[in-house]
């Protein structure tokens, strides 16, 4: 078992629905510590190229509008297994059904639908590294055993 990093970001309706502080809550008490964390406004042009893998899908156009209608939390998260463990907290992407089926998740608790689903987590290691390296550029040398390279 692997201390990890992953990339989390509060979506614009988790802020709007003032869920920063019971996210947090959850986050900490779940394991994890908070790494690095910025509120930021996110331009179409970020979003399109964070979300790139997803640019020819119909929903894209949606997405873009979605993610730049206001500031967004984002943050990096370390624990053990934290990739596949902050991916297990979230839950389904589609946050209705995951008020049926992982009712106890955070889309449960403050996402809309599947597409205001109020929070996101990397899905892979490869992902985990793409987006941390996407917003912070820093090295985060200091007080850990993780080589950058493994980001
Ligand atoms: O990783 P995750 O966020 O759970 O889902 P993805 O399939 O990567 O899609 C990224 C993002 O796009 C999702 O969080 C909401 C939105 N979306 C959508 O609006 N409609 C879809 N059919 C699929 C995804
Ligand atoms: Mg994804």
């Amino acid at each position: 078992l692997e201390n990890e990093r992953t990339l989390a970001i509060v979506k614009p309706d988790g802020i709007s629905g003032n869920y920063t502080s019971s996210i947090r809550k959850v986050i900490l008490e779940s394991g994890f510590s908070i790494q690095r964390e910025v509120t930021v406004q996110l331009n179409e042009d970020s979003v399109r190229s964070f979300y790139a893998e997803h640019s020819t899908k119909s929903f894209f156009p949606n997405l873009v509008k979605y993610m730049t209608s206001g500031p967004v939390l984002i943050m990096v998260l370390q624990k053990v297994s934290a990739i596949a463990d902050w991916r297990a907290l979230i839950g389904p992407t589609d946050a209705r059904k995951a008020k049926i089926t992982h009712p106890d998740s955070i889309r449960a608790m403050c996402g809309q639908d599947l597409e205001r689903n109020c929070v996101h987590g990397s899905d892979s290691r490869e992902s985990a590294s793409r987006e941390i390296s996407f917003f912070f550029t820093d090295t985060f040398s200091e007080g850990t055993t993780l080589k950058h390279d493994e980001l």
